[in-house]
């Protein structure tokens, strides 16, 4: 048994870590699952030139032919791309099946914190997060997301969580499992779409300065897990409030019309929602993940300081 058998670190990924430059991991079920061909692609790039404009190195992950990959090339998040859905979709527990098989598998992001972790990454920019499910106290649909952000010590910077999920459920989840979830700016848990949820968060933080120290202190002193860094969506990309709303309630209901569950109800909600609004929600959702690739690479070059 030896991990080298399975992980992969880029070249220059490695180098980064060793001379202790500034490195954002990616995940890449946003590029097969989140999104479709081409813009997966395209903002997967884009993600990572911002990323690099701000100072800090680029890490996506995923899953291929049976080794962890960290820092794919263009090519291979071309590849992860066109093949979209084929790919699986690969949370904690798909993954000994998937490295046994030498699949592919687009990494969520808690498999997207594991690899970080076992290279050594500790800041991590996506869209959103994953969540307890809305109807979670008869389906148990809660994410694997939450139960790795309790465990595993890497900082997610997100745009909240999107209210298909149950946000308040999730945000006291997030407390029994000692997460704090901290706003950028803003004492709401933002909601993906909107800038808003009505929902307060531990504290609001005002600089990536703050940030660096926060996760400084809690690694320091033991405390094993993540954080989640909560990065509203800038204002002039955010949604109104109403369309996004009923958007959701029509995506949920279709979802419950035709039995989606599991590891397919956030692909379906996503895409549902992009439909019911003529790509608008696409748009949103392509913004704010630059808006966290930026903060993140600020944030990871406060850390490595
Ligand atoms: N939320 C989004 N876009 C996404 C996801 C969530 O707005 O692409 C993806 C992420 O990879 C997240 C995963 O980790 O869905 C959560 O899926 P599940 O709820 O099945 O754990
Ligand atoms: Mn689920």
């Amino acid at each position: 048994m030896n991990l080298k058998n399975y992980l992969e670190v880029s070249p220059e990924i490695e180098l980064a870590l060793k001379e202790n430059k500034p490195v954002v991991a990616l995940e890449s079920t946003i590029i097969s699952h989140g999104m479709p061909y081409p813009q997966n692609v395209e903002t997967a790039l884009k993600v990572e030139e911002i990323i690099r404009e701000n100072g800090a190195i680029p890490a996506t992950m995923a899953i291929l032919n049976g080794k962890l990959k960290v820092g794919l090339s263009k090519e291979e998040i071309d590849y992860l791309g066109k093949k979209g859905l084929k790919v699986i979709k690969a949370s904690r527990r798909d993954i000994p099946v998937i490295l046994a098989k030498k699949e592919d598998g687009a990494t969520t992001v808690a498999s997207t914190m594991i690899l970080a972790n076992l290279a050594g990454i500790k800041i991590f920019a996506t869209g959103g997060i994953g969540g307890v499910h809305r109807g979670a106290e008869t389906t148990m649909d809660i994410s694997a997301d939450l139960e790795e952000l309790a465990m595993t010590d890497v900082a997610v910077v997100c745009a909240g969580a999107k209210s298909i999920l149950d946000l308040g459920l999730t945000l006291e989840y997030l407390e029994t499992k000692g997460v704090p979830v901290l706003g950028y700016k803003t004492k709401e848990l933002p909601a993906f779409y909107t800038r808003e949820s009505g929902f307060n968060l531990d504290a609001k933080i005002d600089s990536p300065e703050e940030f660096a120290e926060i996760l400084k202190a809690k690694w320091s002193v033991g405390l094993k897990g993540g954080v989640v860094i909560a990065n509203p969506i800038p204002e002039k990309f955010a949604m109104d409030y109403n369309t996004i709303h009923n958007a959701i309630e029509e995506a949920l209901k279709e979802a419950k019309e035709n039995h989606i569950k599991g590891k397919e109800s956030t692909p379906f909600l996503l895409a549902k929602v992009k439909e019911i609004t003529k790509g608008k929600s696409l748009e949103s959702n392509i913004e704010l993940v630059f808006n966290n690739a930026k903060l993140a690479a600020e944030i990871a070059k406060n850390f490595v300081k």
